[in-house]
């Protein structure tokens, strides 16, 4: 039962305990300007003992914008305003990466620059799928612009340009979002690219994306200081593949190559979670598939319990898991885990948007008890 709290090296840092922070979509930064504050300092802060935290999905320009009040990290005011964050969580001892992130098709006209179209691999709407407008409105997915073969380079460079803030902003690291049906998933998986260029069609070119973001970004950081996060099997905003245990097979191993700190691997039950509870148990467990041969830290994340979380770690199914919706409700999260102690339960109704409430209301065991 004391795995989880075992210090864990990845790369030349080493984490306090194995629970990690997972990437939180909150909606919170501070308008016009997609723009951390000190209200979002204080959140992180306050979840600072977790092994290391991963920041909510930041874009790393307007075009990757896809929410309503998601930072950014293509501004000065934005690198600024996550220095703060940064300086903050250091202070209190804990590491924080900076989640690097552009949604692709799931936009909507109302984020993008001159109110253009959002961008794809392929000119395909995600089925099943919706976001919000810059004010705030439920809309459906518009069909997306393809990108044009002489814009792949630009998209890099916005990544690349991401990464040299994010270490402006004092992050200890950046992890690129590969997963969730935004754009470099959208480029792997088959369901969502059909392109005739080589970033379509084999294998190896809609990986081709994803590779060359994660080694710009390498160029910034060295390898040991960037992960990357990926769901196979995730069928959230409209994703499907034809093979994805191929597909995913050969960009696990393409990352190995390159000596990357982690990957961070979602289990498809995350999405599931509550909704199709029968299911769960026929979904396939990514982290066990893909860990054989694997050197590369493994980070599990989806729908985990403290006692899965102990499961996986004692297994050797995982490295370090990462949690989501317990941290929410939570801060103190591992010390809770560390003396089995009850969790607050999360209020859905205040993931996203709004203000202290839900956000930086939850209060730790010892102030609970107080
Ligand atoms: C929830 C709402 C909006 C975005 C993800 C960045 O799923 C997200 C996200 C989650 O990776």
């Amino acid at each position: 039962m004391t795995k989880l709290f075992e210090p864990l090296k990845i790369g030349s840092l080493t984490l306090p305990n194995r629970i990690i922070m997972a990437p939180l979509t909150r909606m919170r930064s501070k308008q016009p300007g997609n723009i951390p504050h000190e209200l979002n300092a204080e959140y992180y802060v306050q979840r600072a003992s977790a092994g290391l935290i991963i920041s909510e999905a930041t874009q790393v320009s307007q075009q990757g914008q896809g929410y309503p009040g998601t930072p950014g990290i293509h501004s000065p005011e934005q690198v600024g305003g996550w220095k703060l964050v940064t300086d903050t969580v250091h202070k209190a001892g804990g590491r924080i990466f900076l989640q690097l992130w552009h949604v692709g098709r799931i936009s909507h006209s109302s984020h993008q620059p001159n109110d253009a179209l959002p961008v794809a691999p392929s000119a395909l709407a995600a089925e099943n799928s919706g976001t919000y407008t810059a004010d705030w409105q439920e809309t459906p997915i518009l069909v997306p612009r393809a990108l044009e073969t002489d814009e792949m380079p630009g998209i890099v460079a916005d990544y690349k340009a991401g990464a040299v803030n994010a270490k402006k902003a004092g992050f200890d690291g950046v992890e690129v979002h590969g997963a969730n049906g935004y754009l470099l998933d959208q480029f792997l998986q088959d369901g969502s690219n059909t392109r005739m260029d080589h970033y379509g069609g084999s294998i190896e070119n809609r990986a081709r994306l994803l590779l060359e973001v994660v080694d710009s970004v390498i160029e910034v950081w060295g390898n040991d200081r960037v992960g990357v996060r990926l769901s196979p099997f995730n069928a959230f905003n409209g994703m499907k593949d034809s093979d994805p245990i191929t597909l995913f097979t050969y960009v696990l191993s393409e990352l190995d190559t390159r000596g990357i700190a982690f990957v961070d691997l979602i289990e498809p039950r995350a999405a599931l979670a509550g909704m199709q509870e029968d299911d769960l148990e026929d979904t396939p467990q990514t982290a066990s598939l893909f860990r054989d041969g694997l050197k590369t830290v493994l980070i599990s994340a989806g729908g985990h319990t403290p006692n899965s979380a102990h499961e996986y770690i004692e297994k050797g199914l995982a490295d370090a898991v990462a949690f989501g919706r317990h941290f929410i409700s939570n801060p103190d999260l591992p010390e809770r885990i560390r003396q089995s102690a009850l969790l607050t339960p999360y209020d859905r109704a205040t993931f996203y948007g709004g203000d202290a409430k839900g956000y930086t209301d939850y209060l730790p065991l010892n102030e609970r008890a107080a």
